[in-house]
């Protein structure tokens, strides 16, 4: 009897183990791994207040490989959950998820948050002597509007705007700003190009919950193993 029932306790260690062995194994395949998680450091180049930031704004110095500013743009960039509508998947959008421009110009973002969560507007790689991180970014609370202004270089290229709060992007705020001919589509901007990234985020689900199968059907099978063992020396 004492026998049994040490058995039995330890089927039912190796039920919970097993049991949260695979909860681990499902938790970190279906984690997603943020690529901009590390926070951005703040520097004196920002403007910032209750509506909002304008991070690393340049208004007049001009890139090394620019003589002169070629052009001067102004982009109403409006972020709104209504501007995801038209695509499957997506939660937030901007009104626009592409933007063209010419090589050496300067370019000013009216960004208006239309939701009431905040949004950012934020574009990466550009050189490093002029933006901080190579980043020039803008942050808008609910409702509110920020203009901010950058000057680009003469490359032709691609640069990966998106909203950096968690999920955001994920879920639609993704776009690109094209200087001159640019350097390549980036992959999943909303009307712009197909998602690529859906497909992995499926199969790992699917990896996921075949983990957690496996698991119990391993679980089951040790406790029915023992249970039986138990009932035949007890
Ligand atoms: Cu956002």
């Amino acid at each position: 009897m004492v026998k049994c029932r040490a058995v039995n306790a330890i089927s039912l260690a190796a039920l919970g183990l097993l049991g949260l062995l695979s909860m681990l194994l499902s938790m970190s395949v279906l984690g997603e791994s943020d690529p901009h998680a590390g926070h951005h450091d703040m520097d004196h180049s920002m403007i910032l207040d209750t509506t909002g930031m304008v991070m690393n704004q340049n208004k007049d110095k001009l890139p090394e490989d620019c003589a002169k500013i070629s052009r001067d743009y102004e982009f109403e960039v409006i972020a709104g959950t209504d501007f995801a509508e038209p695509y499957v998947d997506t939660i937030f959008g901007f009104n626009e998820h592409q933007w063209r421009v010419e090589p050496c110009s300067r370019i000013t973002v009216t960004f208006k948050n239309e939701d009431e969560v905040r949004h950012q507007w934020m574009i990466h790689k550009l050189p490093k002597y002029l933006y901080d991180q190579g980043m020039f970014h803008m942050e808008a609370a609910g409702g509110h509007t920020q203009v901010g202004t950058f000057i680009v270089p003469s490359d032709n290229k691609t640069y990966l705007v998106h909203c950096d709060i968690a999920q955001h992007m994920e879920k639609g705020m993704k776009a690109q700003l094209v200087v001159g001919r640019g350097s390549g589509d980036l992959w999943s901007i909303p009307g712009v190009t197909a998602s690529f990234e859906r497909t992995p985020t499926v199969f790992s689900g699917w990896l996921a919950l075949g983990l957690v199968i496996i698991g119990m059907v391993v679980t089951l099978i040790i406790w029915v193993f023992t249970n039986k063992k138990s009932s035949h020396t007890g």
